[in-house]
């Protein structure tokens, strides 16, 4: 099938049909909005809008709201609603309806699905989102055709298989960033959809949303973080304007606040990467380099890595020399050993540590740094390795606004020795690299980071 692409700055790499066939007859075209929760640099909905426009049809917008997403709480329900809130506003400015179901998010696309010309997905990277994908593709008789917005360069034509660490990953991506770092063109759909009726969730209020949904409601809602594209661009903003000149001497320092803030922006889709690192290129001078590291390269590192390794949520993915070097090791004397449960306390024998979970659990976001001391200790002070690397996931998927994301699966996992290299050998660790408080205070003013803490 030709699709016309390039027209709308969407590169043909980014789409994927499922199938080879031809858009059947239909009242509209279906986008089912998943992984980009945002209407702004949104591949996807562009793509969706011009398919729209040729067949000369409306175009339905959908998301299928889940109560039950593995880990996940009202603190990152709420951000989630906070955003959709405002997909909702910007989409019926653009005469679009967007229908929100609470349903499995494939049934209700399914359903949908049955009286569309195509289904247009975004893409994402877990098993269960990949899955989700599947199941649907299976289920409609029109064409389902995927396109890859969350990432800068799409996962398949950066490697074709699982990379071992940012430098060999780097010079793969950066061959590929003319093609890919582009602006995206922003369509009108011919035909408004908003008359079109359907039923569903009124997104409006979200403190009823929230009422409506079978949580466990154990992790509150944050004040420090709130959800939404414009909330995330105000941020960007000010990190371009105060922060990024610092950010190479300073990003590191848990006690200054030299970071841009955009993961959990990120994680729901609610800002773009290629948005970002454009602003970023744009606005230019120091520090750019570093953040577009961390932003494309470090990132997109870690949906290689979940896309290529079935085992991203256990030791297994580990390289065989961590494997190897932490069984080793395994029965060496700790100093301290701690349960899941008094970790979650945050009242262990280390301030530091105590400090940085205590960040996580307040505010939905640990400071960078601190999260590998803070999954190091983990995995010094746990009985086993195993279970160290299972209460890292845990508490990580638990509290982070950012977490049950490829870049948390990938943070925990560069603890225990991925996309990393061996160390002089050591107990407990074996030849992983090690970190300590020591460290922390020679190369910052830690105490200062504990206070912030306490005031949080
Ligand atoms: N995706 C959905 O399509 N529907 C949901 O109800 C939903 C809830 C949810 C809660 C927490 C969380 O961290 C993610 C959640 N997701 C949901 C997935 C999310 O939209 C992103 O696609 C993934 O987080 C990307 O990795």
């Amino acid at each position: 099938m030709y699709w016309s692409h390039m027209r709308e700055g969407i590169q043909v790499e980014r789409v994927k049909e499922f199938d080879e066939k031809d858009p059947v007859k239909g009242d509209y075209v279906l986008y089912w909005m998943q992984r980009a929760q945002r209407t702004e640099y949104n591949h996807a909905l562009e793509f969706s809008i011009a398919r729209a426009n040729e067949l000369d049809v409306p175009l339905v917008v959908y998301f299928g709201l889940t109560d039950d997403f593995p880990e996940a709480d009202e603190r990152h329900y709420r951000f989630m609603l906070e955003g959709l809130n405002e997909v909702d506003s910007s989409l019926e400015d653009r005469d679009i309806n967007f229908v929100v179901k609470k349903k499995k998010p494939p049934k209700g696309a399914e359903e949908l699905g049955d009286d569309a010309c195509m289904v247009i997905l975004d893409r994402a990277y877990l098993d269960l989102l990949r899955d989700w994908r599947r199941e649907l593709s299976r289920k409609v008789d029109c064409p389902v055709v995927q396109v890859e917005s969350d990432v800068v360069v799409p996962v398949e034509e950066v490697s074709e298989k699982e990379e071992y660490a940012a430098r060999t990953i780097r010079p793969k991506i950066d061959d590929k960033l003319d093609r890919f770092l582009t602006p995206l063109k922003k369509g009108s759909p011919k035909s408004p959809s908003l008359d079109l009726d359907f039923d569903g969730v009124e997104l409006n209020n979200v403190d009823e949303v929230l009422k409506g949904l079978d949580l466990k409601n154990d992790v509150p809602p944050v004040d420090s973080f709130r959800g939404g594209t414009s909330r995330a661009e105000s941020l960007l903003d000010s990190f371009l304007k105060d922060k990024m000149q610092k950010y190479p001497d300073l990003s590191n320092d848990p006690s200054k606040n030299v970071v841009s803030h955009m993961s959990p922006y990120l994680h729901f889709g609610q800002i773009s990467p290629l948005y970002i690192a454009l602003k970023v290129k744009e606005e230019g001078g120091k520090g750019v380099d570093e953040y577009l590291e961390e932003l494309i390269v470090r990132r997109e590192l870690s949906m290689n890595f979940v896309y290529h390794s079935e085992d991203y949520d256990s030791m297994k993915c580990l390289p065989d020399w961590a494997q190897e070097t932490l069984e080793e090791h395994e029965d060496d004397e700790r100093e301290y050993v701690y349960s899941r449960e008094e970790f979650e306390k945050a009242k262990i024998h280390d301030p530091y540590w105590n400090a940085a979970q205590d960040e996580m659990v307040k505010t939905g976001k640990m400071h960078g740094y601190m999260r590998m001391y803070w999954g190091k200790k983990i995995l010094e002070w746990s009985e086993t390795p195993e279970e160290a690397y299972e209460t890292a996931l845990h508490l990580n998927n638990k509290y982070e606004l950012d977490g049950r994301d490829p870049n948390g699966y990938a943070g925990v996992a560069w603890c225990f020795g991925k996309h990393d290299q061996g160390w002089k050998e050591r107990d407990v660790y074996g030849k992983v690299r090690y970190m300590n408080a020591n460290g922390l205070e020679r190369k910052f003013d830690i105490q200062e980071y504990v206070e912030r803490v306490k005031d949080l």
